[in-house]
């Protein structure tokens, strides 16, 4: 376990879990906070005993969005502060080699939102919820909200869900794809370190080149994106996963994609 003041972080069994640790505040996002959490993600991305990040919050919320006690008297503007905090965070995550799990235990509110939303996997526990929160301060979304929530919900849910600031429970936001599984709160730790193992039993060269190509995808066209699958298949068919996954087809069994169990932290 590494902690700094603001995150705690521990790894088990190939998964880095990330923890947001202000819970007095919701975990509310001063820079500390989104330059901790950033250096974070950069270090797992590096480091190869790690092949799944979760990204969780302490006590009661996941995140409620920028420190309001923290703006003033900063010294940045807001474009500044954006490019020098939340955009790089953001960034990080997509960019990330390996999957992200927002594992969203409580409420989520403006970054915090889309925060909730950059991951690639994001579970939720029952109790969380999700406000696009923004508007109620004035602002405009940001922190990747504007692109990830109108290609979830389409552009008229999306801006009623920003000009509102409506809270969205979990039931909900299953039904509208902000999240691929809710867990029961009493439970939801452990079924988040689960579903993170599954994935980190996976093929990780695959899932790496999976995250790069649905990434391109999304903002080219259908040309481009059968380029880039016949490109990055070749990358993927030439590596040892691919083999490994035909010859345990071959002889009915299970695919081993974690080479040296013993490298991941128990
Ligand atoms: O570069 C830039 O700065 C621009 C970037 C902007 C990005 C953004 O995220 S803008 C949006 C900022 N966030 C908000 O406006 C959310 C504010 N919080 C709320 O609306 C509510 O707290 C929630 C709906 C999230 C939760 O409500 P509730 O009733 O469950 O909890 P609460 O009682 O309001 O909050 C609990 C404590 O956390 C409370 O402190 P206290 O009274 O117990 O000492 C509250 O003040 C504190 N807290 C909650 N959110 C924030 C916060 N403190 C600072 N900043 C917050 N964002």
């Amino acid at each position: 376990m590494t902690q700094t003041s603001v995150i705690a972080a521990h790894t088990r069994a190939g998964v880095r879990t990330l923890t947001l640790n202000r819970p007095d505040r919701l975990n509310a996002a001063n820079d500390e906070l989104l330059l901790a959490l950033t250096a974070e993600l950069r270090a797992a991305d590096a480091d190869s005993a790690v092949r799944v990040v979760v990204i969780t919050g302490a006590g009661r919320g996941f995140c409620a969005g920028q420190d309001l006690g923290d703006v003033s008297g900063r010294g940045m503007t807001f474009t500044e502060h954006l490019n020098a905090t939340y955009n790089p965070l953001i960034r990080t995550i997509r960019g990330l080699g390996k999957p992200v799990i927002t594992a969203v235990n409580g409420v989520a509110a403006g970054a915090g939102a889309s925060l909730a939303l950059s991951g690639d996997i994001r579970l939720w526990a029952q109790s969380a919820s999700l406000i696009e929160v923004f508007s109620n301060i004035a602002l405009v979304p940001d922190s990747g909200s504007t692109w990830f929530l109108p290609r979830l919900v389409g552009y008229h849910r999306a801006f009623e869900m920003m000009a509102l600031a409506d809270r969205v429970r979990a039931d909900d936001a299953l039904r509208l794809g902000l999240c691929e599984q809710v867990f029961p709160d009493d439970t939801f730790e452990q079924a988040v370190q689960a579903y993170a193992e599954r994935l980190a039993a996976r093929p990780a060269n695959a899932l790496k080149l999976t995250k790069q190509a649905l990434n391109a995808a999304m903002t080219g066209t259908l040309d481009e994106a059968l380029d880039q699958e016949a490109a990055l298949q070749q990358l993927a068919g030439d590596h040892w996963e691919h083999e490994e996954g035909v010859t345990a087809f071959k002889e009915k069994r299970p695919a081993q994609f974690v080479r040296d169990v013993n490298s991941l932290d128990q």
